[in-house]
């Protein structure tokens, strides 16, 4: 195996016990295991020992990729609260369920550091939930969409200073590929030359992706306030398979609305994983796609401009493209990024991306159709 693969799949043992304790917990540390499938933090559920009380998720942050945590920790905790009051308004909402909890530690923050260095903080667990890497009832699509549709309306008036933007550029497909080319040029890991059919399907899309941030830049799409990580697994649905919570909120900050609404398509059509091996398996599920639509629009229609409108069928081939141009960059690059599980990772990631981008392209006049009908 590759050796940073082997770096990043290493436990080094942490002493969740003692970290869980540096906060102001309701219950006893019984056990602690890693959850999810997450591609960025470390993450671990602990189990309390009484029935009757909470369980949390403890996170080692990722902080060689969010670079500022206390100003990560800070946008949490606003939207965090801003959410918390919006579902007080609602008679019957369940907050614990419905909406991130962040634990406080003993010194009055949201994280804490260890002896190593290491930051970590910790959510209750949100429980009887259920997570879904890949999709396969219409019912789940446009639950998901309800999910997010409702987020962004519940945050579409909060109040006070901008977010942080905790990675900047993130969803800049300029950017993007500007680090791509150079990444290739440099081709640091001897890699480049295993995928010159991938850099190609990636080249000669380039400058039809730039149209949103075009858009953006004419002021004919707003900045809206975006959790630019939709994947489906950051939308947990509740035991009946109904919208609970949008989880993963590292990266809300200003964005297009096509960023979101893209992602989520990405992830919620695809007919396969996000890894699938065998590309034939990788297809763009049309009447996911109208599910999805019809649930974020049932939450978010009346707000969208007419411009908004008339891309959200693009956004997700430019967001599987924005995926697939940084798998095959972190491939490239030696795996510095991603969390990989073995040594061809990334590169099996990014093609099962492009494959998807090729459904959704043949698939484009349908999709437009769709959102036309719905709006
Ligand atoms: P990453 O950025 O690494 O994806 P996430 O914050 O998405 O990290 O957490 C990883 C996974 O842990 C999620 O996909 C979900 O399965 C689970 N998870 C995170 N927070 C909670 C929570 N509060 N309750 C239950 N499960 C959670
Ligand atoms: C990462 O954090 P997670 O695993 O939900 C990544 C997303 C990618 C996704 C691809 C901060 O999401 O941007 O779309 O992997 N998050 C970050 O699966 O880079
Ligand atoms: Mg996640």
């Amino acid at each position: 195996m590759h050796s940073s693969a082997i770096k990043q799949e290493n436990n080094p043992g942490y002493d969740l016990k003692e970290i869980f304790d540096l906060f102001v917990t309701d219950g006893t540390f019984q056990s602690g295991e890693p959850f999810g499938n997450g591609h960025i933090h470390d993450t671990f559920r602990i189990e309390t020992a009484e029935k009757d009380k909470d369980d949390y998720i403890l996170q080692r942050l990722n902080n060689r990729i969010f670079k500022n945590i206390p100003e990560l920790q800070h946008n949490i905790e606003r939207v965090t609260l801003h959410l918390r009051n919006r579902l007080m308004e609602i008679p019957g909402s369940d907050i614990k369920r419905e909406c991130l909890t962040l634990i406080p530690s003993h010194d009055g923050k949201s994280w804490i550091t260890d002896r190593n260095g290491n930051y970590w903080r910790m959510y209750i667990f949100i429980s009887n939930h259920c997570s879904y890497d890949v999709v396969d009832t219409s019912n789940k699509a446009f639950e998901g969409g309800k999910a997010i549709g409702r987020f962004q309306a519940m945050l579409s008036n909060m109040p006070g200073e901008p977010l942080f933007e905790t990675i900047p550029w993130f969803h800049d497909i300029g950017k993007r590929l500007d680090t791509f080319n150079c990444t290739v040029r440099k081709n640091p890991a001897g890699r480049a030359g295993m995928v010159i059919k991938e850099i190609k399907h990636v080249l000669k899309r380039a400058d039809e992706m730039k149209i949103i941030l075009k858009l953006g830049a004419e002021g004919r799409i707003p900045l809206r306030i975006t959790h630019n990580d939709t994947k489906f697994n950051n939308i947990l649905l509740d035991e009946n398979d109904r919208a609970l919570c949008v989880i993963d909120l590292d990266t809300v900050m200003p964005g297009y609305v096509h960023y979101d609404f893209g992602d989520a398509i990405r992830t919620a059509t695809n007919t396969a994983s996000e890894d699938e091996g065998d590309l034939e398996k990788v297809n763009m599920n049309i009447n996911l796609f109208r599910a999805y639509s019809e649930g974020f629009l049932s939450e978010t229609g009346s707000t969208l401009n007419d411009v908004e409108k008339e891309y959200l069928a693009f956004s997700p081939r430019l967001i599987t493209y924005t995926i697939a141009v940084r798998f095959l960059t972190d491939f490239i690059d030696g795996d510095n990024y991603f969390k990989i599980h073995h040594e061809y990772h990334n590169l099996q990631r990014a093609r099962a991306q492009l494959r998807l981008v090729d459904s959704m392209e043949e698939q484009y006049d349908d999709m437009k159709k769709i959102i036309s009908n719905l709006i």
